[in-house]
Parts: structure tokens; sequence; C-alpha cells
């Protein structure tokens, strides 16, 4: 763990940092609240041990401060030589989680520090499991791609972002053509493995890493170009009609081709764009493209 020893006094400090060391943690010390604030800031801290008695900022104060934060928990424990019940009850009240007297003993800081390190490993895991969580909801099963949810929350993003620095965006929206005679003629399962190869066309197609293709629905796909203009959206879209064409993947029955095709709507965003008008505009421009004869990604 990395520990960070506050105490305005040295002596104290190194007394506590060497229990600490021998343990097998790395140490940092802090002379005072507003320093141990600081390198709380600016670097990983997994457990703080903090004294009381501090002048400018005492150890309740930058307690109070970290906690006020938000941030993932971690242990807090003062080490005070104020044994009155009210300050141990001060500091659990301000967010310290322990509260020992000094002059420490260092079997019983050794102690509590084992006690701390269980309940922080215990966090950690259940942060870890919050951001697998937070993967799994954002992603599709099927295909691997990222899902709606993810795919919003993408686009939402990108827009902000567009609108604080003008960089242009663009979308494109596509649904595959007659796919549920696909499904009809050569079964769900079938439809399915379709269904991921188009997601392989489509990540074929892309060339920028940062390029963000979802599976929007069904057997809609949703493609967010960052850093894109009108000009560059349609390089990509004559690209994504190329690979599905450099596939083949046959459709069963299909009056459009013998093979698997898609229809698109291509747009740019303007400013101050909501993200559900976006994809609107290219909801309408995809329709317009089934309806000229599908096969086609229209801006
Ligand atoms: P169009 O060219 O106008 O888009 O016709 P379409 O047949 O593709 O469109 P329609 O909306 O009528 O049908 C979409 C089909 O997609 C129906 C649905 O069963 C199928 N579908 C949606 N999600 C899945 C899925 O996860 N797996 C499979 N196999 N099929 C799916
Ligand atoms: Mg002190
Ligand atoms: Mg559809
Ligand atoms: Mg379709
Ligand atoms: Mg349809």
């Amino acid at each position: 763990m990395n520990v960070l020893v506050v105490d305005d006094q040295k002596s104290m400090r190194s007394v506590t940092s060497t229990v600490i060391r021998e343990m097998g943690h790395d140490v940092t010390e802090a002379e005072s609240g507003q320093v141990a604030l600081d390198i709380y800031r600016s670097q990983k801290v997994d457990l703080m041990l903090l004294d009381v008695e501090m002048p400018g900022m005492d150890g309740f104060e930058t307690a109070r401060a970290i906690r006020e934060h938000k941030s993932v928990w971690f242990p807090i424990i003062f080490l005070s030589a104020k044994t009155e019940p009210k300050f141990f009850v001060e500091g659990i009240r301000s967010g310290g989680d322990i509260y020992l007297y000094k002059p420490i003993v260092p079997e019983v800081l050794e102690a509590m520090v084992h006690a701390m390190e269980r309940l922080a490993l215990i966090q950690e895991e259940l942060h870890q499991s919050k951001i697998n969580m937070e993967k799994i909801a954002n992603r599709d099963q099927l295909t691997g791609l990222i899902n709606r949810r993810g795919f919003d929350n993408a686009v939402n993003l990108e827009i902000t972002k567009s609108n604080a620095d003008r960089s242009p965006l663009a979308l494109i929206l596509l649904d595959i053509d007659q796919f549920k005679q696909f499904n009809d003629t050569a079964g769900h399962q079938a439809g399915d493995e379709c269904l991921k190869v188009v997601a392989t066309i489509l990540l074929k197609a892309m060339c920028r890493p940062a390029d963000l293709v979802a599976r929007y629905g069904g057997e809609e796909f949703a493609v967010l170009l960052h850093n894109t203009d009108l000009a560059g959206a349609q390089v990509v879209a004559d690209r994504i009609v190329k690979t599905f064409e450099d596939f083949a993947y046959p459709h069963p029955n299909s009056s459009v081709s013998k093979f698997v095709t898609a229809s698109g709507g291509g747009v740019q965003f303007e400013q101050g764009m909501t993200s559900s008008a976006l994809l609107e505009a290219a909801d309408r421009l995809l329709y317009v493209a089934k309806r000229e004869g599908r096969n086609r990604i229209i801006f």
C-alpha cells in the first residue's frame, strides 16, 4: 500500500514511518494537513495515518476535506495524544476510521493497519467489479461491439467536446437490408452469425482507432466518426459499402443482392444539436436509402 504519514513533528513521523515500512509498505510523509491534501490530490493514497494537533489545518479538518472529495474510500487512522472521548468521537465524525492514542504502540498500529488493509482490499474489489459491470452493461454480447447505452454515452461526450472546441463530428446509422428474410430463410442462428460478420465488416471499414462502431439495435449499427466532417464521413461510407462487397456474405433471400447489404444515413453534427436530433437526422436519411433501393448510404 501507499501510506501517507501526516504529522507536524518530524520525530513522530519517523517512528510511525519505520513501523509501516517494516510491514513492507511504501511511505510518503507530510508535515501538515495542507501538504497531505496536495499529495492526496496528486498521487494514489491507500491509507493515511493522521495526526490531530497540527498548526494551520488540523487533522480533523484534513479528514473532512478528503471525505468531502467523494473519491474512492481509503482508510484514515488518527494518531493523537488527545485521549479524551470527545476527540475520539470527533475523529470518527470527521471521517476517520480508527483513532489511536499516542505514543504509538507498534504492535497495535500494525494490527490496525492490517485490519484496514483487509477493508481496503474489499473496497478495491467492489470498485473493480463496478467498473467491470459498467463495461458489461455497455457491451453487446453477440457481436462484442458497444451497445446502444454505450454508444449514447459516447455520443454525448463527443457532442460536448464538439460544442466546446468546434471539432467536426459525423455519424452514420446503418440497417441490414431484408434481414427478416435472412432469418426467415436461414434461421435465427444463421442470422446471429450474420450480425457478427456485419460487426467484423464495419470494424474492418474503420481506419482510425477513435472511430466507434456500435450495435445500436437488432440489425441496426451506428458509427461515430470523431474529428470527421461530411467529406470524411463519405469516404468512410464508401469504404463500408466496398467492404460489404468484398466480404460477399451470402444472403439466402434478398431482392437487393445475392449478398448481405446494408443501407445507411450519414450526418454531420451541427453546433447545439442534441444527440437525439443527430440520430433522428441519420435515421431519416437511412429511410430514404431504403426507399431509393437499399445497399447505399445517403448524406
Ligand atoms: P429492411 O431492408 O427494410 O431493413 O428490412 P428488414 O427485413 O431488415 O427489416 P425489419 O425491421 O422488417 O426486420 C428486422 C429483422 O431483424 C427482424 C428481427 O427478427 C431481426 N433481428 C433483430 N435482432 C436480431 C438478432 O439479434 N438476431 C437475429 N437473428 N435477428 C434479429
Ligand atoms: Mg501534532
Ligand atoms: Mg431495422
Ligand atoms: Mg433491416
Ligand atoms: Mg426495417
